[in-house]
C-alpha cells in the first residue's frame, strides 16, 4: 500500500479530490487470474483509449489535444487539436461513428471529439473524418456540432465523455459536468434549463439549426424535447462530473460513474429500456447521503446510485466497462477504478444495487502484470472485440489479458489477439445464452 501516498503526491490532483484514508483490502474471490500487457507508453497525460476496428489501430487520447494511434507497436499522431488545458480542461472525449467502417453510411470515417475551446473555455463537440490513410485524420474535415458555455474561470468538472448506444447510429451521448467550483454553486445539476451537469443525447444525423456552426437535431423522444424552460438535449440530469461512462454492448444499459465532492463516489445505471428523465440527485445528494453543507433528503423522482464508495477506497471514481470479452474471467462484471488511489475493482453487473463488500479488487494482480504497475487510473477503454484497456495518467496504456500473458504475443506486440480469436468462436453462443 506504500504506493498510494506516492500517487497522491505525484499528480496535481487532476480531479481536485480530497485527502483519503489508507484503504483496507477487499479480498478477491475465486481462482480467476488476470495479466496485463503494455500497449504503449510515453503518452503525455492520456485520458482514453479505444480500438473501434478489429485488427485496427488503438487510438489514445491525450489531454493536451493529441490523438495518437498504436499499431504494430509503433505510435504516431492521428490528429492534433488546440485546446485549453488548465485544470481538468483539455481533449476530453472521443467516439467513433457506428458507421465509421461503412462506405454507405453518413458516418463513414467520421468520429467525434469533445474539447475545451482554447479561446473562451466553451465545451465544444466537433466531428472529423479519417483521411485515406487510416492512421491520419483529415484536420480540414472539421464540422462543429455544438458548443455550450462554461462558467468563467472555473477549470474543473468538465466531464466530456462521448458515446453511442449499441445499435443506434443516430444519437450521440455527451456527458457534461456541473461546470465546477465545488458543491455546484449555481445548482446546475438540478437545473434542466442548462446543459451543465447532464447526460445529453443529440441526433448527429439531423440538423435543427440554420447556423452552419450548429449541426445536430434534438431527438423528439428526448424527455425534455419541446418542454418550455428546459433544454431538449437533456436525457438525464443531477450529475456532478460524470467523467467516464459506458454502454454495456450486450444489454444497452448505460453505466454512469459520477465523481463525488468530498464524501462519496458513485455508479449509476441508466437502463436500456429508459425513456430518459432520470434525476441522479446532485447537488442535493452526494452518493447515498445528503451533500454535506448543501444537501438534503432524497426527493421524489431522484434515483439513488447503484453503488457508492467512501474515502476509504479512493477519491475520484473512473468509470469502466461491463466486460463482454468472452473467455475473460471478468465477463459480466462491471470493471471500474479510482484515479486517486489507483485501485481497481469489479462488481457483478446484474443491475442490482451493490456495496463495496460485493466488489472484487484486482489492483494487486493487475499491478503485477507484464504491463507494469499502474498509477492514476484516468480511464478504461474497450476495443472492437470487447478487449479492455486501462489508461494510466502517468503515460501508458495496457490491455487486460489472461494470466500468464502469452510470451509470443508479448514479443510480437499482439497482445490478446489469440484470446480474442478463440473468444470470437464462443461469443455468439454465449451471448445468446445470456440473453435467454
Ligand atoms: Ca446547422
Ligand atoms: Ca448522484
Amino acid at each position: 500500500m506504500h504506493r498510494f501516498p506516492l500517487k497522491a503526491a505525484g499528480l496535481a490532483l487532476l480531479f481536485g479530490a480530497a485527502p483519503f484514508a489508507l484503504p483496507f483490502a477487499v479480498p478477491f474471490a475465486g481462482a480467476a487470474t488476470l495479466d496485463t500487457v503494455l500497449v504503449a507508453s510515453g503518452f503525455n497525460a492520456p485520458l482514453y483509449a479505444t480500438s473501434p476496428l478489429a485488427g485496427g489501430p488503438i487510438f489514445v487520447v491525450e489531454k493536451g489535444g493529441l490523438i495518437k494511434t498504436v499499431q504494430g507497436g509503433s505510435v504516431s499522431t492521428f490528429l492534433s487539436l488546440s485546446v485549453s488545458t488548465a485544470g481538468e480542461q483539455g481533449l476530453l472525449g472521443l467516439a467513433f461513428d457506428p458507421g465509421y467502417a461503412n462506405p454507405a453510411s453518413a458516418g463513414y470515417r467520421r468520429f467525434f471529439v469533445s474539447t475545451i475551446d482554447a479561446s473562451n473555455q466553451d465545451s465544444v463537440i466537433s466531428s472529423y473524418r479519417t483521411s485515406d490513410n487510416p492512421l491520419v485524420a483529415d484536420a480540414a474535415s472539421r464540422v462543429e456540432i455544438m458548443r455550450f458555455d462554461q462558467p468563467n474561470g472555473l477549470t474543473n468538472h468538465k466531464a466530456g465523455w462521448l458515446g453511442f448506444k449499441p445499435g443506434d447510429a443516430d444519437h450521440l451521448y455527451i456527458a457534461s459536468g456541473d461546470g465546477g467550483g465545488g458543491y455546484d454553486p449555481s445548482s446546475n445539476g438540478q437545473n434542466t434549463n442548462t446543459l451543465l451537469g447532464k447526460m445529453l443525447r443529440i441526433d448527429i444525423n439531423g440538423d435543427d439549426f440554420a447556423s452552419p456552426d450548429i449541426n445536430y437535431a434534438i431527438p423528439a423522444d428526448n424527455p425534455f424535447a419541446g418542454v418550455a424552460g428546459s433544454r431538449g438535449e437533456i436525457f438525464a440530469y443531477g450529475l456532478r462530473n460524470p467523467w467516464r461512462n459506458s454502454f454495456d454492448r450486450l444489454t444497452g444499459d448505460l453505466w454512469i460513474a459520477d465523481v463525488g465532492q468530498s464524501a462519496r463516489e458513485e455508479v449509476n445505471l441508466l437502463l436500456d429500456s429508459s425513456a430518459g428523465g432520470e434525476n441522479f440527485g446532485w447537488r442535493v445528494r452526494e452518493g447515498d447521503i445528503a451533500t454535506p453543507g448543501v444537501g438534503g433528503p432524497l426527493q421524489p423522482g431522484m434515483d439513488d446510485p447503484l453503488l457508492v464508495y467512501t474515502r476509504s477506497f479512493g477519491g475520484s471514481i473512473t468509470g469502466g466497462y461491463v466486460v463482454r470479452e468472452v473467455g475473460s474471467p471478468l465477463y459480466g462484471q462491471y470493471l471500474f477504478g479510482d484515479f486517486v488511489s489507483g485501485r481497481i475493482w469489479s462488481v457483478l453487473a446484474d443491475g442490482n444495487p451493490k456495496t463495496m463488500a460485493d466488489a472484487t479488487e484486482w489492483t494487486a494482480m493487475l499491478d503485477a502484470g507484464a504491463g507494469g504497475v499502474l498509477g492514476n487510473i484516468a480511464s478504461f477503454g474497450e476495443g472492437a472485440g470487447g478487449e479492455i484497456y486501462i489508461v494510466d495518467f502517468g503515460g501508458k496504456v495496457v490491455q487486460v489479458v489472461p494470466e500468464p500473458a502469452p510470451a509470443l504475443l508479448l514479443a510480437m506486440g499482439l497482445a490478446g489477439l489469440a484470446w480474442r480469436r478463440s473468444a470470437a468462436a464462443r461469443r455468439e453462443k454465449a451471448e445468446a445464452a445470456a440473453l435467454g
